[in-house]
């Protein structure tokens, strides 16, 4: 495997001095490229894509071609462990995923089982094997997964919600049975995830989008624990290299503190805490990586400009930062301001690394 060229990325996980703060944008590739919509129409469906390495692969590296990203996040969804183990996921255009066979009750949960990675999820490895052939070494890959109560959501609402009723009733008359849920999908994540470090991811990211609709007691019980687990039964280290974990729950901005002392090597931010005070809460402990609002896309250059200087200045000095968006890029953001927004990040931030 050639070595990497550019592995700014992974040193600020790790608090290492770089030369300039690292950028990627969560949700990278996807429907605002042009190329990616015109990709999508011609493998027919955004499964389709996913599953075929030589496209999964080739979507990775769209946006890279036209910014200048430290990283690249393998192309899949959080969703493919439910849909492994056996729930039957569809992508509905405009709708949002949809689940034909969601977890309702124990009996659900006592039918499904830990999907085999290199099984069922095959073509996952499958694709951080290509991606990792055709980057190179340019930048190092991030694989991911979703938390187990973020899955979790999925799976027993059916597809995306707003309220959360349908989950929220199970874990409150029915705490047992969603933490038998919770579990195994503790068990399968970390595998899943172990095979995509072999694989060849060379970081790892959980994306617990949904934990912060959770009261704090019930986010430490059925987010945070199964977060915590994970990370003690990740691969820390692979080809002779330590493998970065980071987790991000959305809205998560109260609970920064515990969220460190799961082990984790970074905490991801969304834009509703400003990057001075995450730093001075948890920035001796983790790296920290965002948190531009990803609306500040729509806005002129010299305001994107000023904001990501605005946020450099509140990390301050010195490694331990990943700049990011603080959620996923908008579907109508022009590419160009995401270009902005990447080469306002280098610029902007060298001042910070003088040694
Ligand atoms: O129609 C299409 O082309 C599909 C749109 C799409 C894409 C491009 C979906 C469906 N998933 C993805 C890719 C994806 N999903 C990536 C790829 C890598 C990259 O970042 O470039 C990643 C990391 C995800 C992760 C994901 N999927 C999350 C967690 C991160 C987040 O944004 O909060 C979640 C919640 C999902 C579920 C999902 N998958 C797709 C959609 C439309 C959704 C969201 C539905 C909802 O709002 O509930």
């Amino acid at each position: 495997m050639s070595a990497l060229q550019n592995d700014r990325y992974l040193r600020a996980l790790l608090k290492q001095p770089v030369d300039a703060t690292p950028v990627w944008m969560m949700r990278q590739a996807g429907r605002y490229l042009p190329e990616y919509r015109a990709l999508r129409a011609e493998a027919g469906s955004f499964m389709n894509l996913c599953q075929n390495p030589e496209l999964a692969s080739e979507v990775t590296l769209q946006p890279l071609r036209r910014f200048d990203l430290d990283a690249a996040i393998l192309f899949s969804d959080i969703l493919t462990i439910p849909d492994a183990m056996g729930l039957g996921l569809r992508f509905e255009t405009g709708e949002g995923p949809k689940f034909d066979r969601p977890i309702t009750c124990k009996a659900d949960v006592e039918k499904i089982g830990v999907p085999d990675p290199e099984g069922e999820l095959q073509y996952v490895m499958n694709a951080v094997r290509q991606i990792r052939k055709d980057l190179q070494g340019q930048v190092p890959l991030i694989g991911f997964s979703g938390s187990p109560w973020t899955l979790a959501t999925y799976m027993v609402e059916g597809g995306s919600s707003k309220a959360f009723t349908k989950i929220k009733g199970m874990m409150y008359s029915e705490p047992a049975t969603l933490h038998l849920l919770l579990d195994l999908l503790a068990n399968s994540v970390t595998q899943y995830l172990n095979a995509q470090i072999k694989a060849g991811a060379q970081s790892v990211m959980i994306f617990d989008t949904w934990g912060g609709v959770l009261t704090p007691r019930d986010y430490r019980e059925f987010s945070l624990q199964y977060m915590h687990k994970i990370v003690d039964g990740l691969i820390r280290e692979n080809e002779g290299r330590r493998v970065p974990v980071t987790l991000f729950t959305k809205n998560g901005g109260m609970w920064l503190e515990a969220i460190a002392d799961t082990g984790c090597d970074a905490v991801g931010l969304d834009w509703t805490i400003e990057m001075a005070d995450a730093k001075a809460r948890i920035g001796d402990r983790v790296a920290l990586q965002g948190n531009m609002d990803p609306s500040m896309l729509y806005a002129s250059a010299e305001r994107i400009e000023q904001e990501v200087a605005h946020i450099l200045a509140g990390f301050g000095q010195g490694s331990g930062h990943v700049f990011n968006l603080g959620h996923g890029i908008h579907l109508d953001v022009p590419p160009e301001n995401a270009k902005v927004f990447v080469d306002a990040v280098h610029r902007l931030s060298q001042p910070y690394h003088t040694r």
